[in-house]
């Protein structure tokens, strides 16, 4: 694990899976459908039982590069906000939908006024974004966001991979 202190936010990287944090709202990687599907998705869905699928239906779909909330069922959280990152072979170039994905889910926080927030490496599985280009993306996001006055006490990356972790490490130190 790995700490940093912005504003008296803590911003933490750890190894692990998502579903174990107790955080105030777990950040999905989801698809524009809201349908389910493999990776965080599945796992969420899986330890989180039906009824955030049931909302999930009624929400429709979530526009590439913002987020939608829904209760977090049987996970230890209040909130799952669904965040869609961009299929990277359709966007390579524009960093913008990915940084808008995880602003999305800041606002959610401010507007739920929450103290803490877990997000996985959006759009870096199935969606084919490399890490190392991600991470940074995705840490000045955070960091900028925490810079300003925020609800927010804590904020975690919880990656699942020791190559995900060890490129979020380097993106933070870089920074
Ligand atoms: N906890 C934390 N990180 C995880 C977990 C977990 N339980 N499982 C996987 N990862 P992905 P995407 C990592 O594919 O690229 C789904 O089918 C994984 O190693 O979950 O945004 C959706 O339905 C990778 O680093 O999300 C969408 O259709 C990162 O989480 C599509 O995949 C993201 O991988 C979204 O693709």
């Amino acid at each position: 694990m790995s700490t940093r202190t912005i504003n008296g936010v803590t911003l933490a990287l750890l190894r692990g899976n998502i579903v174990d944090v107790e955080v105030d709202a777990i950040v999905n990687a989801a698809n524009a459908a809201l349908a389910g599907g493999g990776g965080v998705d599945g796992a969420i869905h899986r330890a989180g039982g039906p009824s955030i699928m049931e909302e999930c239906r009624k929400i429709g779909g979530c526009p590439t590069g913002s987020a939608v909330a829904t209760g977090a069922g049987k996970l230890k959280a209040r909130y799952v906000y669904h965040a869609v990152g961009p299929i990277y072979r359709q966007n390579p170039a524009d960093p913008r939908l990915l940084a808008g994905a995880y602003q999305a889910c800041l606002d959610l926080a401010e507007q739920h006024k929450i103290k803490s927030i877990a997000f996985p490496s959006l759009s870096t599985g199935a969606y084919g974004y490399p890490l190392d280009l991600a991470a940074p993306i995705a840490l000045k996001t955070v960091i900028e966001h925490i810079e300003k006055p925020t609800s927010l006490q804590q904020v975690m990356f919880v990656l699942f991979g020791s190559s995900a972790y060890e490129a979020f490490e380097r993106a933070l130190q870089q920074l």
